[in-house]
């Protein structure tokens, strides 16, 4: 329940790890039904606009600056539903509008936390509705008994997850319908490449794609990168950056996403032959800062361009032999395995794709936001 606190409204919510980001989740019923005052009080609740978001709990970096917002479900077939926020610490508007495989990760264990989902044995599943696109994801988390008998949400296990210090119990997730998400169509030209023409840059052979998150996949080496620097060495190399947001923004018009300047998508994905034992190294720009790793549908749609002839990301890519593959994707703190189901009548395409991550719960209580900015009163 929401109260007041003084000059500030106080809002019940868990601080939660998903995977490799980290953010603030709310039970969506308790935020303002208004769009703008919710969005207000997102902002305020991170700190945004602030590069160090420093009057509030966001970490100054895209992957540190999410929300998640969760209720239970009124539709057949769909326990939970759940919006997620992308703010841009320096930026003041709260994009809804793409996906976020990592705060995912929490979401199940949100609502076991909160009474939403009530564990039932040793491990618990849910199929989980992500607003933003319509994605629906079946995911499994650990809930072992306690002394009592009770079964209850552990984190605690031997999944081990790059990116994220020590191990834990996993989360599972499939995904069964991703292909589109934003852009309406898994290959949103109709092509596996196009050449596009970006200021300065001239041709290049780029791979335009959404299985859950769009992607602009080009070779790291077109771009006068090898495609294995450190995240730090490409936030750093301004040149760089204004090649890849140039091609970004032709890339976004390619893909019938308009004016993408403001956007927080098309991600661009540079590649480059694995190096590690993997199929494909990455480098993802979200769109603007490098990730430390690459987000979860980063992964299964950079992982789905490694399956389908004729893709950018095959000309450097390991072969992924098989009728369920395993791509291992090499990102800057290690690799991420995405296992895909492919139809069989039609092996070009992605049906299902499925993952592992971690979650942790990171503190409990309310989170205060100035009365100013909302009075439920
Ligand atoms: O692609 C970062 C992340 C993400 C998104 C981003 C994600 C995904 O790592 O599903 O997980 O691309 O902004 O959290």
């Amino acid at each position: 329940e929401v109260t007041l606190r003084g000059s500030q409204t106080a809002i019940p919510c868990l601080f939660m790890r998903g995977g490799t980001s980290r953010g603030p989740f709310f039970d969506a019923r308790l935020l303002p039904a208004d769009p703008d005052r919710r969005d207000a009080v997102l902002l305020a609740a991170l700190g945004s606009p602030d590069p160090r978001q420093i009057d509030g709990i966001g970490g100054a970096h895209p992957l540190t600056s999410k929300i998640g917002m969760v209720r239970p479900s009124t539709q057949a077939g769909i326990d939970l539903e759940w919006t997620f926020a992308q703010v841009q610490p320096d930026g003041d508007t709260v994009d809804t509008s793409a996906n976020c495989g990592n705060m995912l990760a929490a979401v199940l264990p949100f609502a076991v936390e909160t009474g939403m989902v009530v564990p039932a044995g040793d491990r618990t599943t849910a199929r989980v509705l992500t607003r933003n696109t319509g994605m629906v994801a079946e995911i499994t988390v650990a809930t072992p008994a306690d002394p009592s008998g009770t079964p209850h949400i552990t984190y605690e296990g031997a999944a081990r997850i790059d990116g994220v210090p020590g191990t834990a119990a996993p989360v599972e997730i499939a995904f069964l319908d991703t292909a589109g998400s934003v852009t309406g169509a898994l290959l949103p030209t109709g092509r596996a490449r196009d050449t596009v023409e970006a200021p300065g840059l001239g041709p290049v052979d780029v791979t335009l794609i959404d299985n859950g998150q769009p992607l602009v996949i080009v070779e790291a080496a077109r771009l006068g990168a090898t495609g294995y620097e450190s995240p730090d060495g490409i936030d750093a190399d301004q040149a760089l950056k204004a090649r890849v947001e140039a091609l970004r923004l032709v890339c976004g018009k390619a893909m019938g996403l308009g004016d993408v300047s403001e956007r927080n998508y098309p991600k661009m994905t540079l590649v480059a032959p694995p190096r590690d034992g993997g199929t494909l190294s990455t480098r993802s720009l979200i769109p603007r800062v490098c990730h430390r790793s690459i987000g979860v549908l980063a992964a299964v749609t950079a992982a789905t361009a490694c399956v389908i002839e004729g893709t950018v990301a095959r000309d450097v890519a390991a072969g992924v032999p098989g009728a369920e593959p395993t791509v291992s994707v090499e990102h800057p703190s290690g690799e991420f395995s995405v296992t895909l189901g492919l139809d069989p009548a039609d092996p070009q395409r992605v049906t299902r794709s499925a993952l592992l991550r971690t979650a942790r719960l990171l503190m409990a209580g309310d989170l205060l936001v100035p009365r100013s900015v909302w009075d439920p009163t």
